[in-house]
């Protein structure tokens, strides 16, 4: 089983993540990851923190001569303003007395966790819930992502909506209700919501946004929005209906629900399906050469807990960014009186970043499934597990249900 942890604060001097159970011998680069720390970085809305830190990983052990080596795999980001931060972070005794933070935000992590750790400064509760530990769960995920490469297996996202502006056309319909050719891979939609500011995929849909994102900015206010990622190439059998957490529909909401602001996750056609008819909802099973396929993909790749070979396709909900610079009522935990609340630096929106965050989380969760099912100690071994079963699971069906 493969997992991994990640430690650093906000402005703490850097951020860690240690990832294991990996196979040896995946090719692996510095490079390839700060690929994905960058696109994580994509700064239209973001606040002027983006501009300070340019990530960049160090590859601290699990890798040799461009390889892994089956070992820890550790990993170290550092954070650039920490120098500017460094009294207040300091470890011991700081130098002079930074001033405690007393104001929590509404909807931030400041109330719940100084309540929780009793703590007696916000600042304590700012630093590990705050979103820039997401860069190094960028780094882990590109390690799934890599990996998964080897199969065949594409992850790609864009932004769906902000502030309630959705593209005119519907993009999920070709991915759900058609069938998907082989040659659609999850990445070539990154490659181009990577070429929009905000990693939408329509050119009018993008100005509507950047508009409603300056107003927001103007009146000190916020967005939220929706984000979609597809992962192609998959194999039928990653997850299990045998035990409820070894189902991969509901490890897949859990990992995306776990990045900071997500507070919705819809697989397929999710709530929609609700209200439908099972007959307009079900997908129905056609014989393809070598595998069962289905004529749409309301599914969402996922049957029964387990993949069924079609892509997955999740839909994420991330609420707008809590921290506003037109306030909203609060307490000063100082006096107990009723205040406005505190503003302090922040973005205005970063659902395009959240985007890239889930497709490595999701990359994260596949390739978990993924190593369970198929294991291998080297990955020339996880290939000849992964090959033995998808090339004879069909013939395996037709003789096990021949009359
Ligand atoms: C964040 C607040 C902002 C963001 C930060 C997440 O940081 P600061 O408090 O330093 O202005 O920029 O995100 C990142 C630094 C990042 O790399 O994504 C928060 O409160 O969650």
């Amino acid at each position: 089983m493969i997992r991994f942890l990640t430690a650093g604060e906000s402005h703490g001097k850097s951020l860690v993540t240690i990832v294991e159970g990996f196979p040896s011998n995946i090719p692996l680069t510095e490079k390839e990851i700060n690929l994905h720390l960058k696109r994580r970085q994509s700064d239209y809305g973001r606040s002027s923190r983006m501009k300070i830190e340019s990530d960049s990983v160090q590859i601290l052990s699990g890798i040799r001569i461009g390889k892994t080596l089956g070992s820890p795999i550790s990993f170290l980001i550092e954070n650039k303003d920490w120098i500017n931060w460094q009294e207040v972070m300091k470890v011991d005794e700081p130098n002079i007395s930074a001033k405690k933070i007393t104001v929590p935000r509404p909807g931030h992590a400041d109330l719940v966790g100084i309540s929780k750790y009793n703590f007696d400064d916000i600042r304590n509760s700012i630093e590990r819930s705050s979103a820039r530990e997401t860069a190094v769960r960028v780094a882990a995920g590109t390690v799934a992502r890599i990996f998964l490469e080897h199969f065949g297996i594409s992850i790609g996202s864009f932004v769906e909506s902000i502030g309630g502006i959705y593209p005119k056309k519907n993009i999920l319909h070709k991915w759900i209700e058609k069938k998907i050719s082989k040659k659609d891979s999850g990445w070539e939609i990154s490659v181009k919501a990577d070429n929009s500011l905000v990693r939408v995929l329509e050119g009018e849909q993008e100005k509507k946004i950047i508009k409603k994102i300056k107003s927001a900015k103007k009146n000190g206010d916020t967005l939220g929005g929706t984000f979609v990622v597809i992962a192609t190439g998959l194999p039928v059998g990653l997850g299990s209906f045998m035990q409820y957490d070894r189902r991969l529909d509901a490890d897949i909401a859990f990992h995306i629900m776990s990045i900071n602001a997500v507070k919705g996750v819809e697989i397929g056609n999710g709530f929609q399906s609700a209200s439908q008819y099972g007959s307009e909802v079900h997908d129905e099973i056609i014989l393809e050469k070598d595998h069962f396929s289905r004529r749409t993909n309301h599914s969402g790749g996922i049957e029964g807990g387990i993949s069924n070979g079609l892509p997955i396709i999740i839909r994420g909900a991330m609420k707008p960014i809590s921290t506003l610079s037109k306030p909203l009522r609060s307490i000063d935990l100082s006096s107990m009186k009723k205040v406005l609340s505190r503003y302090e630096r922040s973005d205005f929106v970063a659902v395009p970043s959240c985007s890239v965050i889930a497709e490595s989380m999701l990359s994260w969760v596949l390739a978990k499934h993924f190593v369970f099912k198929f294991g291998g100690d080297s990955i020339e071994e996880t290939k000849d597990n992964y090959l033995s079963f998808t090339k004879n699971y069909l013939s395996r069906v037709r003789k096990g249900f021949k009359k």
